[in-house]
């Protein structure tokens, strides 16, 4: 098909050449593509186009700029034999796509002018696009970083996982109470995604198995399921920055297989046929929140499993087009397990290679263990999967026996190695028996692979010695570390245009591609007071940006010229935002107790959502609003501190809110954040951080210099001390009034008049049993936050430290975490494909 320009339209400055409108960068060729699409695709005229239609028509524009490069990479994926990387993520916090892909794409200044010729501002399309929630927090964004850095970096690489119809829900705020919405992301349509029906998989639930024995007289055995679905993938290109080089984010949704339709239709039953359709497509319908155990949660397994199956299907697919034996699979494909949430894989690739493709159990098994690596996120015993055997075995009775098969084998290893120790072989089982039997998901992960990596050099270690200890003691070479990082792409270019402009001007912009080593060069900058003075500036105008939001969506009043103190998060005891509550209780205590006590203006900004089910996180939430309520109307405070819950914290309210940060608060229990990636974010923004050592906070601390990073509170070895002599969270009240007057005042209806007992369910837990130790941190948190205000005072320093933070950051850059995966892990190396030289 020959491009053509659109006549009809209003003409453009500088005609793009024929053949451009799809692919050039200039503004005028966007200009035409731009108007081309509301046109030919969209049927409007920019008399009657909406907001979201001119969105739209940009985000096609952009998306056409990419088809080009990612076509070629799909013949290169297939004609060429370079290891590629499988990323299994049940999670993807993309965010909006359209800034980053103008960006990557090297057009956004291009698409500004554009628009602006067209009348239009740039971001106020980039706000109309819906967020793509796809996660619940961390773990789904730090799978959007690591797709940024493989495109970027040039590793071939398709990140798989579900297309959830409805993502994490809508956070809104109602008298100071989290209320849920759903999240309704596809409802104006998504220009990014392609679906290709034509290379559904088909995925097979319940039912029992059958043995045989086949024409050479071999033992197999053949599944019958109950019942069968289609996974439908829709495809969204990735574009890395700076290199033509885009890779693809593969998400499964769930269809009904029509043959089973027909079945019922013909039996006339009509209504079983649409009800067969409708649980069919329940699977991919909705994510699961991280709240409650996952026992018990039937829907959850049938999604893992059905992503997993359709992925696996797709790798074989793949992999034997390219002519490879499956014997040779784990030369050509690393799969890298995020978390245990698609550790099934480990089973489906056993019962894909020894049943449908009839391979020998020890080949399959040599196999499967040097394909997959396993990523562990997290150390909290409740959150660690398991799955009861009963529901196990219902809905994947084959699964189960492949299972029993590799557990068997491998405590024969067991015992053989450690005879007698049948303590060992029970905790080392992929069974937990007990109360109850069930399948440990961590296990199996770690059983079925060949490395294991925690991502904090932290947490890393806990791992060994804590939950997989037992498996480190067996195979202490499979351990290893890959401490997390964000991308500067998204997290500093893009939502901190500003910033990034001010670093480029000083050295070049090669830290965009080259974090770890451009950045530092900014370190002698800190010393010159003229480049003091310009840093200030930004983060002034992203503060005054901050209020001006935090105003529209809340009503309060805060001041640019205050320290902005901020923790967003999930909310979670163990992340101790009530912590945070607890200072600032205090602090107005003092205060009125001395009007006239001088102490820094802040701002306390909190931001996070709540888990629907977990009862103390959401009344976290009312606690914020509560004290903001009496701290901010009091006229004894005045304007020197405000509290501020910002509604809906997501990927694109962030945006706002790292560029804007003074202060980044990561003050969880030590030993409890596996690695924390917001702390990167934040510092990576000038923000310097008031922390415990726990997560990527001590490698954090470590780089950016000790001088400049504010440490309070036990660490892992004296938190587990405390708790192993005993600890009585009540003692720490006799000696410290203030902390026994916060307590009594969240306890006591202070904060609550109209129902006294509100908050007592926390008063209570941290005054009873407070296991993530509030209580024992408290002082300490305090001191080192009077600190942190003292220091805010001398500018001038501060603005040193803040550079220096920034200077020193370069190794958290997910471009850094990728190339250990690479080196450690996937023992694969970047690859330029034939589009890929710009
Ligand atoms: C997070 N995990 C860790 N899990 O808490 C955080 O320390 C780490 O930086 C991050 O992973 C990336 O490694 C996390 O976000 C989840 O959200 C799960 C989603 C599925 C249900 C259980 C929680």
């Amino acid at each position: 098909m020959t491009e053509r320009k659109l006549l009809t339209t209003s003409s453009t400055k500088g005609d793009p050449a024929k053949g451009e409108i799809r692919t050039g960068s200039s503004s005028a060729a966007i200009k035409q593509s731009i108007l081309d699409n509301l046109h030919f695709i969209q049927g409007r005229g920019p008399f009657n186009a909406t907001p979201n239609d001119w969105y739209m028509a940009l985000a096609y524009a952009a998306r056409d700029r990419m088809m080009d490069r990612w076509v070629r990479w799909i013949e290169g994926m297939r004609s060429k034999q370079d290891k590629f990387v499988g990323y299994l993520s049940a999670e993807y916090l993309m965010g909006p796509h359209l800034g980053n892909a103008l960006l990557n794409l090297g057009i956004l200044d291009a698409a500004r002018e554009a628009l602006s010729e067209l009348g239009l501002d740039l971001r106020d399309l980039l706000m109309q696009e819906e967020e793509p929630g796809l996660g619940n927090g961390g773990l789904g964004r730090l799978a959007a970083c690591f797709m940024d850095s493989l495109a970027t970096l040039g590793i071939p690489a398709i990140g798989y996982g579900i297309r959830y119809e409805f993502g994490i829900f809508d956070q809104k705020i109602q008298d100071g109470w989290q209320v849920e919405l759903t999240d309704k992301w596809l409802r104006l349509g998504n220009p990014w995604e392609i679906p290709r029906p034509e290379l559904a998989y088909e995925v097979d639930f319940g039912g029992h198995t059958e043995a045989y024995h086949d024409e050479e007289g071999r033992y197999r055995v053949r599944w019958v399921p109950h019942w069968k679905i289609k996974g439908v993938p829709y495809d969204t290109p990735v574009p890395g920055y700076g290199t033509a080089n885009v890779n693809l984010l593969r998400l499964w949704k769930s269809e009904a297989i029509e043959s089973f339709d027909f079945h019922a239709f013909n039996t006339g039953d009509y209504y079983s046929a649409v009800h067969e359709k409708m649980a069919s497509e329940t699977i991919s319908k909705v994510l699961y929140p991280n709240d409650e155990p996952e026992i018990g949660k039937r829907l959850r397994l049938a999604q893992q499993y059905f992503f997993v199956s359709c992925s696996l299907q797709n790798v074989l697919f793949i992999h034997q087009l390219r002519g490879l034996g499956l014997e040779r699979l784990h030369e050509f494909v690393s799969l890298q397990l995020n978390d245990t949430h698609p550790s099934i894989a480990v089973a489906e690739l056993m019962r894909l290679l020894v049943d449908v493709h009839l391979m020998d159990w020890d080949t399959a098994w040599h196999v499967t263990k040097n394909t997959f690596g396993y990523t562990n996120h997290t150390l909290l015993p409740e959150a660690l999967e398991k799955w009861h055997l009963g529901l196990f075995g219902n809905m994947l009775p084959r699964h189960l026996e492949i299972i029993f098969e590799i557990n068997r084998r491998f405590l024969d290893e067991i015992r053989e190695r450690f005879p007698g120790d049948e303590g060992r072989v029970a905790r080392l089982s992929l069974i937990e028996e007990g109360g109850g039997k069930y399948v440990r998901m961590a296990h199996l992960a770690t059983v079925g692979s060949h490395t294991v990596n925690g991502v904090a050099a932290l947490h890393s270690e806990l791992l060994k010695s804590t939950v997989l200890k037992d498996f480190y003691e067996l195979s202490p070479e499979k351990f290893t570390n890959v401490t997390n990082g964000v991308t500067p792409r998204r997290w500093m270019l893009l939502y901190n245009q500003p910033l990034a402009r001010l670093i480029s001007r000083r050295i070049g912009d090669g830290w965009i591609r080259r974090l770890e080593q451009e950045l530092q060069k900014l370190e002698p900058w800190a010393d010159d007071p003229e480049f003091r003075d310009e840093w200030r500036k930004v983060k002034h105008r992203n503060k005054v940006q901050l209020a001006a939001v935090v105003k529209e969506r809340t009503g309060i009043e805060v001041s640019p010229d205050s320290l902005y103190d901020i923790q967003v998060k999930r909310i979670h005891e163990y992340k101790r935002q009530h912590l945070n509550v607890l200072h600032i209780l205090a602090l107005y205590n003092r205060i009125k107790r001395n009007p006239a006590l001088e102490v820094t203006p802040c701002t306390f900004l909190f931001g996070g959502k709540a888990a629907p089910g977990y009862f103390m996180a959401k009344l976290i939430i009312k606690l914020i609003h509560a004290v903001g309520e009496v701290v901010n109307n009091d006229p004894d405070v005045g304007d020197r501190l405000k509290v501020v819950f910002f509604p809906d914290f997501n990927v694109k309210n962030s945006q706002w809110i790292y560029p804007a940060a003074d202060l980044s608060e990561q003050i969880s229990t030590a030993g409890k954040e596996a690695s924390g990636t917001g702390n990167m974010k934040f510092s990576l923004n000038g923000a310097l951080t008031i922390g415990t050592l726990d997560g990527a906070n001590v490698e954090i601390r470590e780089a950016v210099g000790e001088e400049n990073f504010f440490l309070f509170g036990l660490t892992v070895e004296e938190a587990n001390a405390l708790r192993d002599r005993g600890y009585r969270p009540w003692e720490y009240l006799g000696s410290n009034p203030d902390l026994q007057e916060v307590l009594d005042q969240i306890g006591g209806g202070f904060l609550s008049p109209g129902d006294k007992n509100l908050f007592k369910p926390l008063a209570e837990t941290l005054f009873h049993s407070d296991p993530y130790l509030l209580l024992a941190d408290f002082q300490s948190y305090a001191d080192c936050r009077d600190r942190v205000g003292i220091s805010y005072r001398d500018p001038e320093e501060w603005t040193r430290k803040s550079i220096l933070n920034v200077a020193r950051m370069g190794r958290f850059s997910s471009d850094r975490s990728i190339r250990d995966y690479c080196q450690k892990i996937w023992k694969t190396k970047p690859v330029s494909n034939p589009g890929a030289e710009k």
